[in-house]
């Protein structure tokens, strides 16, 4: 049986502004992420554009990453880590977003990140936006559906590409690129606003989906923008696409059922990664813009761009798969962090009702690279999850061992099947705050972090079962899982 190649690189996935903390400290300012409270599954994060004294944000302090990174990289390092994903906050390096310097002490903390890393011989892979694009963007130009935006993130991702050339290699120029196919988060991937945009999933309300998805093609063409720039700063930097992959399986074998699969996948799954790895929109797009009086401002020249700035190499999120139907199945529904689906009754699903289903990642990883042929990530997965710490202070979270077990096993089967897998960055590797819901103790980590949902804690990071697992698994290259 085929397995994991030599060099595979394992490790642990994380974003700037679910860990950082310090929001407003050595110059940052503020991101769209900063204007999120706290929130649980039932009642949504609330979206307050300013910060308001009644309420929390989570945020602000997360698990101080900002202060621990020499601490939680060592731990990274315990494990074995070859890879960490990792974001730069926008608002950290351009305060405001149009700022004509960059804030040279945001630079100076990334650039010792870097170090840290270097250290320890793990790669960085650079996320550049993971929803935290500065605020003033958002307030001043509409975000993402301003074409000025696309200058604004060329700015930026210039002046990083040029401070960290000789640190990163890997780049993904936006985290879930897909999430704006999406009437759900047009604020916090987009920076989107509307009179609806008070709370993490309401905007589906008053959403403007020609404007969605003109901010959608900006977004594209920064892609692409950013591809070619990189390159001719650096000629073997590497791009990667980052779509969240929501698996979709026809409820049943009625062919209305699977024909609505199909045409919502490519839709929903497909359509970003195809721009970013064939350098043009799908057939399919056309059919679905005029479908949705959808009228995109594409130049020729933009055209132009988005062939010359292929990506390198794909990758995407996996945490679930959803059941589609044209039959009403009324409350039989799952959730997840930007949409649920119709239950699916051959799976089980988390503590926060996220479908868990390893095959589904096997048959998604075929699927993309049947599509693709390019090297493949999983960029995203684990199982948010509430662990308790023993008297003893130890963690026993099997269940998480359980959950990571299964997939790891899917990818194995996945890479015999013929797929070229080359990395794996588990979620949250160390505990940080959820993006849906802002709680800390929807926890993903192998390490603990002492914070509750209030933020209250010593901030002390401890090792759970899971931690020695995942390190037995890097060590031995997934032959002991
Ligand atoms: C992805 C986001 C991450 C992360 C993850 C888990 O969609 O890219 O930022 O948060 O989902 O979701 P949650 O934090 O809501 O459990």
């Amino acid at each position: 049986m085929k397995s994991f190649k030599d060099g595979f690189l394992w490790g642990g996935a994380t974003a700037a502004n679910q860990c950082e903390g310090a929001y407003n400290i050595d110059g940052k300012g503020l991101s769209v992420a900063d204007t999120m409270t706290s929130g649980t599954s039932a009642e949504y994060r609330k979206i307050t554009l300013e910060q308001d004294s009644n309420y929390y944000y989570p945020g602000n302090n997360a698990i101080d990453f900002y202060h621990h990174y020499k601490e939680d990289i060592a731990l990274f390092a315990e494990m074995g880590f070859k890879v960490y994903r990792m974001s730069i906050a926008w608002s950290r390096i351009y305060p405001n977003g149009d700022d004509e310097v960059p804030n040279e002490k945001g630079l100076a903390f990334y650039a010792d990140v870097f170090k840290e890393l270097k250290k320890h011989n793990i790669e960085p892979l650079v996320t550049i936006q993971h929803n935290e694009m500065p605020l003033n963007i958002s307030l001043k130009y509409g975000g993402w559906a301003n074409k000025k935006t696309i200058d604004l993130y060329i700015r930026y991702c210039n002046t990083i590409f040029n401070a960290y050339k000789d640190y990163v290699k890997y780049w993904i120029p936006f985290n879930e690129v897909n999430d704006l196919m999406l009437p759900l988060c047009g604020f916090i991937h987009g920076g989107i606003l509307t009179p609806e945009t008070k709370y993490f999933e309401n905007e589906i309300k008053d959403d403007d989906v020609n404007r969605r998805m003109n901010a959608l093609n900006n977004v594209l063409i920064a892609n692409a923008k950013a591809v070619i720039l990189g390159k001719s700063i650096k000629s073997d930097f590497q791009f990667g696409t980052m779509t969240c992959h929501i698996t979709l399986y026809p409820r049943t074998c009625n062919p209305k059922d699977i024909f609505m699969v199909q045409q919502n996948d490519l839709v929903r799954n497909c359509l970003c990664s195809d721009v970013q790895l064939k350098g043009e929109y799908p057939y399919y797009a056309d059919k679905y813009f005029r479908d949705n009086k959808v009228v995109l401002d594409l130049s020729k020249e933009e055209k132009e761009i988005l062939k010359k700035g292929k990506s390198d190499f794909y990758t995407f999120s996996y945490y679930q798969t959803i059941c589609e139907s044209v039959e009403d199945y009324g409350d039989s529904t799952t959730s997840g962090n930007i949409m649920g689906g119709i239950e699916n009754p051959y799976l089980t699903v988390s503590e926060w009702g996220w479908p868990i289903d390893p095959l589904g990642l096997r048959y998604t990883l075929n699927k993309v690279y049947d599509r693709y042929h390019v090297p493949v990530m999983i960029t995203e997965n684990g199982l948010g999850a509430k662990d308790i710490v023993e008297e003893d202070g130890s963690i026993h979270d099997d269940y998480r061992i359980d959950y990571l077990k299964e997939h790891v096993k899917a990818m194995k089967e996945a890479v015999n099947d013929g797929v070229d897998l080359i990395g794996y960055t588990a979620w949250g590797c160390i505990d940080l705050v959820s993006m849906s819901t802002g709680q800390m103790t929807k926890r993903y980590g192998f390490i603990y972090v002492d914070v509750d949902d209030n933020g209250n804690g010593s901030f002390k990071r401890i090792k759970k079962d899971s931690f020695y697992w995942y390190r037995k698994l890097i060590e031995t290259n997934g032959k002991d899982i």
